[in-house]
């Protein structure tokens, strides 16, 4: 009955019903887990042709398994590619997609920002494997085609950019990308498919940490690639299969399509209280900078509006005082969580430079325009008046009453 959803059904619909059927499964109106790690063969033969992939019965749950099956359908329809791999974490995804692409001597050319984990596994890890990484300012698109060498086989970008909200214009990179014959890969954790579509804009490969929006309670750690079904075969087999062997629990599985079917919801909710956060911000004394990319200042705005369905649940700003008030100011709050990881119902505040950006050398933060200062909040699912009466009684204990004035 719902497995075919009318061609022109929504985001929220799809998210909620896309490729299950209650009638196929006994009734069970919630899609049940298949918590087995391998599966039953008829006889020997089938078994070896679906180990020769001559049949598409499943096999063992590290190459796939209904529950991962389906979730994976499920975001590929949503992020409008073919086909998806889901993984144990974010970092499961970005590793297999890169180690399923790239061999010794291609190069990667990256925007300079990057989630700690994934510049230290590029440095760290790509690097002492003979990928050349080269940092570049994909706020620029003409950068790639200055920068693109007869070794180039991948640009990598975040869209925003944890944590300082750079954008790339990923229609414009695509266009050389394609022109040149290599892969345009686009983490798109920040925004996730409800505010922004990287592959209709022409990129390649999609990845996520699925531990953030789209789980979006807080409670387990996915990560999953979408791409054309050629693409994601290759990330399975290889990736997946056997470089990482990030495989995602079906238990999980099933938690990260809960969070799917209130994605939409919550998406508003949490772009909501940014914006709130962010103006309030703004607007008060003793605050030197906020990075959002929907204040009408910010510098790359009209990109935003353009690419971005709204503009998101993350911001970061500075203080007048540096990063000694805001120890202070974190330090001060109540109803705000300090705490790493993003896309929760709880707001949560971080200090990139000593937490999800610490494996920067301090050389390294300044080149990527991450500076010490930087204080980095999730915007949550409470009562926006709440979110900002705790903001405004933290700045209170940090600069004082000026901020009082501030509505
Ligand atoms: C954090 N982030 O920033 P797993 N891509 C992006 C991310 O922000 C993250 C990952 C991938 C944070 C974690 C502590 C843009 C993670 C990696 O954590 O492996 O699911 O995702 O606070």
């Amino acid at each position: 009955m719902t497995t075919q959803l009318p061609g022109n059904s929504g985001f929220a619909t799809r998210a909620i019903h896309f490729g299950y059927d209650p009638a196929e499964n006994k009734g069970a109106l919630v899609p049940p887990v298949y918590q087995s790690a391998t599966f039953a063969f008829p006889s020997v033969e089938y078994g070896a042709a679906s180990f020769a992939g001559e049949n598409s019965g499943y096999v063992y749950t590290r190459i796939s398994n209904p529950t991962l099956d389906l979730l994976e359908r499920r975001i590929a329809d949503l992020e409008g590619g073919e086909a998806a791999v889901a993984f144990g974490s974010g970092m499961g995804a970005i590793s297999a997609v890169c180690w399923s692409m790239l061999r010794p001597g291609d190069e990667i050319l990256a925007d300079k920002t990057l989630y700690g984990c994934t510049f230290s596994f590029f440095h760290h890890g790509l690097a002492e494997f003979g990928v050349l990484i080269r940092h570049i300012d994909l706020t620029d698109p003409a950068a790639v085609e200055a920068a693109w060498s007869p070794q180039t086989r991948m640009v990598y970008c975040e869209s925003p950019a944890n944590p300082n909200m750079r954008l790339a214009d990923i229609a414009a990179i695509s266009r050389v990308t394609r022109r040149r014959g290599g892969l345009l890969v686009v983490d798109n954790t920040y925004a996730t498919p409800y505010l922004q579509r990287p592959l209709e804009l022409g990129a390649n490969i999609v990845v996520h940490s699925a531990t953030k929006y789209l789980g979006g309670h807080g409670d387990v750690t996915a990560g999953l690639a979408v791409s054309s079904t050629e693409l994601a075969a290759t990330i399975r087999m290889r990736g997946l299969k056997d470089f990482t062997g990030a495989v995602l629990s079906p238990a999980d599985a099933s938690l990260i399509m809960r969070g799917l079917k209130t994605l939409a919801l919550r998406m508003e909710r949490h772009c909501d209280n940014a914006q709130a956060i962010a103006e309030l911000l703004a607007a008060s004394p003793g605050v030197s900078r906020v990075w959002f990319p929907g204040l009408p200042s910010a510098p790359q705005h009209a990109l935003a509006r353009r690419q971005m369905r709204r503009f998101g649940g993350m911001l970061a700003f500075e203080l007048d005082g540096g990063i000694e008030a805001g120890r202070r100011f974190m330090n001060a709050l109540q109803l705000i969580t300090c705490a790493v990881s993003l896309g929760d119902a709880e707001t949560l505040a971080q200090h990139p430079a000593s937490m999800t950006h610490s494996t920067y050398t301090p050389e390294e933060l300044e080149l990527a325009g991450i500076p010490e200062s930087l204080i980095r909040i999730s915007a949550g699912l409470e009562d926006t008046a709440d979110i900002l009466a705790d903001l405004k009684q933290a700045l209170r204990a940090v600069i004082g009453d000026a901020v009082l004035a501030v509505a």
